[in-house]
């Protein structure tokens, strides 16, 4: 883990319980939380929060889309979080040969398991998409993304749609995992590109999964495997408290 540059760490201590419910009552709270924190209502609006189930989670976010916005929207400098680029010799290596031997691991409950090159992901429909990230740290910015939407390609490499999650491993040793219903909500995008662009390092080239339903933890960058489970996989921050629904 320790490969991962997180800006978060220092804040995990203080905020891990947080973290919890943070996700679930949203980033904006975020700004004054350290004061907020030691209020008594407010740690027993935390403690409800954290009661609340996944069912209860799914039922009261439902599948509602994101808003997607305008190019004037755009935040002009879209901030880097985590990892800027995976410090592994896979990845350098990857690098020197321009992503040429990159695959995109698919196993676990799909029709059989794949391997898929850059090349393979950029033939398949792209769709292009405008919406805002938000972060448990409490800044939100603005991107326009463009990729294979999810759903399209969880049904082409033969996923058991009926399996209960998705899970992803990244370069960098990241990973996190979502619900069936996440992966295939119409605006789940398999993200190749930023802002017009071949997605650069820093935003998880070659592979993000870009979610505006979810916050910026549960979208991984720089994804190596896909997985199908009936077994819940976690996630690097949610298993340190921060929450695994993590939206809507
Ligand atoms: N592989 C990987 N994915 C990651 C992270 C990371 O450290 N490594 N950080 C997460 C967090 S907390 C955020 S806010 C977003 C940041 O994405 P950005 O750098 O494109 O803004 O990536 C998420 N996905
Ligand atoms: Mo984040």
């Amino acid at each position: 883990m320790s490969r991962i540059l997180l800006p978060t760490r220092k804040l995990v201590g203080r905020r891990k319980f947080l973290g919890l419910s943070m996700a679930g009552l949203g980033a904006t709270l975020l700004g004054g939380c350290d004061r907020l924190s030691e209020a008594p209502q407010f740690l027993e609006l935390l403690g409800s929060a954290e009661g609340l189930t996944y069912r209860m989670q799914r039922l009261l976010g439902g599948n509602a889309l994101a808003r997607e916005f305008s190019v004037a929207d755009l935040s002009p400098d879209f901030k880097v979080n985590g990892t800027h680029a995976p410090d592994t010799p896979e990845y350098a290596a990857f690098q020197e040969t321009g992503f040429a031997n990159w695959r995109l691991r698919i196993d676990g409950l799909v029709a059989k398991p794949l391997d898929l090159s850059l090349a393979d992901l950029r033939a398949m429909p792209q769709r292009t998409q405008i919406t805002r990230h938000d972060c448990v740290e409490g800044w939100s910015a603005i991107g326009k993304w463009g990729g294979v939407p999810f759903s399209y390609f969880l049904k082409r490499v033969g996923a058991d749609l009926g399996a209960k999650y998705v899970g992803f491993k990244c370069d960098d040793d990241y990973h996190t995992s979502i619900d069936m219903a996440t992966a295939l909500h119409p605006q789940t995008n398999l993200a190749l590109t930023y802002d017009g662009q071949v997605l650069p390092a820093k935003y998880g080239y070659p592979v993000k999964l870009r979610m505006p339903t979810k916050l910026g933890h549960k979208n991984p960058k720089h994804i190596r495997a896909i997985y199908v489970t009936n077994t819940y996989p976690g996630g690097y921050w949610e298993d340190q408290g921060y929450n695994w629904f993590g939206g809507s």
